[in-house]
């Protein structure tokens, strides 16, 4: 139960002293002050209880009778899935149960009694590529997990570990004792291949091309940064899936995988409808092998956005993909050569070396003079940047970032950067400096199936 002492004066005004009090028990109870300010009593034993309290020389009492019952200790999450390096929070909640009242909820703050024993757990995966873990023998000590109780009474665990563990947290209270469960993996690691591009100066932009989005050609410069030597594929977005759902991290719907956590939270990501040509989703994901490959694509740009996230990664800004492109030697496409044929990237039409009439296999052409590829047609390109067609006439020389808020996700409308043309493109738009302009969504349409997941969109990731 919980108490509050108010004091009265001799001119009525009345106090809140709880704080200030001094307040005894009878020996069936323990009692002490929360944070909150206010006392809390608990008691061990059925019978007659008595509480005073004590202020300036002043004293009141209460009476109660505790009657046998009940009471359950449990810790929130019950059960968690994280990643190394997480921060978690547990919470103790005492449920307590009397006879011929509901049951009362108590969030509890002080006094708890926290401890994390740590275990090893087998790590295999199955002929599927499924990530399969067992519980093993525990090793106490193995585990680099730092508890501390936080200002508000929770418990803080980190974990700085190289392969899966289960922790085992235990809360104890007057008596009563909670458990979790938490499963710790290893920070996610894709082989990415990226490629490492030096600080340095480029002229962004085009005042040739003729289109007025591309002017003024101006001077930018960079800071160090690395970029995917190639598009991300179906099966890099696929382990990214399963990861991801069996974390509780994505959920679906009839239509769309959508963000569970995080600041895209509740945003489509990828669409599975029978648009998905080579993913589909029946009870795992599947990915068919002959476009295990393939640049993904029907994303959202949040789908670019979090399988980048989930990496520790990000999507490289316009600025960067066009640096890139050029290949600081100006040049007009990003291919081998810098011109744009049959032989070096799949664009419009079906000829020489590109005999696709759809998206090709990454890599399927040579790359450019930084060891890039496909940065000219195959699936155009998801940037970082929000778009604006007069943006360089007022966009900063050093790392420029596409205005509006840095949290794009704060708007579910908003117009996104794309770059290099795709598969259906003519040559004038897998320009490097080319600009393209893509809707998130329908503005007229609320509902996030309207979310535009297109079929020749996909992204490569940056860092
Ligand atoms: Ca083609």
């Amino acid at each position: 139960m919980q108490l509050q002492a108010l004091a009265t004066d001799e001119s009525g005004l009345s106090s809140e002293v709880t704080d200030a009090a001094t307040w005894t028990v009878s020996p069936g109870l323990a009692g002490s002050i929360t944070t909150g300010g206010v006392f809390q009593a608990f008691s061990g034993q059925v019978g007659d209880e008595k509480i005073e309290v004590a202020y300036q020389g002043q004293t009141a009492s209460a009476m109660t009778t505790v009657e046998q019952g009940a009471a359950i200790l449990t810790l929130y999450p019950v059960m968690v899935h994280m990643v190394a390096g997480e921060a978690l929070q547990l919470r103790a909640v005492a449920n307590f149960f009397s006879p011929g009242t509901s049951p009362r909820v108590e969030f509890l703050r002080d006094e708890v009694t926290w401890t994390v024993s740590s275990g090893a757990v087998n790590m295999s995966a199955d002929r599927d590529g499924r990530l399969q873990m067992q519980a093993g023998i525990a090793q106490p000590d193995t585990l680099a997990s730092n508890p501390r109780i936080d200002q508000h009474g929770l418990l803080l665990t980190e974990s700085g570990i190289t392969q899966s563990e289960i922790l085992k947290v235990t809360g104890q209270f007057h008596g009563l004792t909670g458990t979790s469960e938490v499963i710790v993996d290893p920070v996610d690691t894709l082989p990415f291949d990226l490629v490492a591009v030096p600080g340095g100066s480029f002229t962004m932009g085009d005042d040739n091309s003729g289109h007025a989005n591309e002017q003024p050609a101006h001077t930018v410069v960079l800071d160090d940064f690395e970029i995917g030597r190639f598009e991300v594929t179906n099966s890099e977005y696929v382990l990214f899936l399963r990861r991801a759902l069996a974390r509780g991290h994505v959920f679906y719907d009839s239509e769309f995988f959508m963000a569970n956590v995080g600041p895209y939270r509740g945003f489509p990501l990828l669409s599975y409808d029978d648009g998905v040509p080579f993913i589909s989703f029946v009870e795992d994901m599947v990915v068919s092998r002959q476009h295990k490959d393939h640049p993904v694509t029907k994303l959202t740009w949040f789908g670019a956005a979090m399988f980048c996230d989930y990496y520790g990664l990000r999507l490289p800004t316009e600025a960067e993909w066009e640096r890139v492109a050029r290949a600081d030697q100006g040049l007009e496409f990003g291919t081998e050569d810098g011109g744009l044929t049959h032989d070096l990237a799949n664009f419009a039409g079906v000829e020489g070396v590109d005999q696709f009439s759809d998206v090709a296999p990454v890599g399927s052409f040579p790359a450019n003079p930084l060891g890039v590829h496909d940065l000219a047609g195959n699936v155009l390109e998801f940037v970082f940047d929000q778009y604006a067609a007069d943006f360089y006439a007022t966009s900063p020389s050093a790392n420029p970032i596409g205005p509006g808020p840095a949290e794009v996700a704060a708007s579910l409308f908003f117009t996104t950067a794309a770059r290099g043309g795709s598969t259906l493109s003519q040559a004038d738009d897998c320009r490097a400096a080319r600009r393209h302009a893509v809707a998130s969504s329908n503005p007229n349409n609320p509902d996030p199936a309207a979310f535009f997941a297109f079929s020749r969109f996909g992204f490569r990731v940056a860092r």
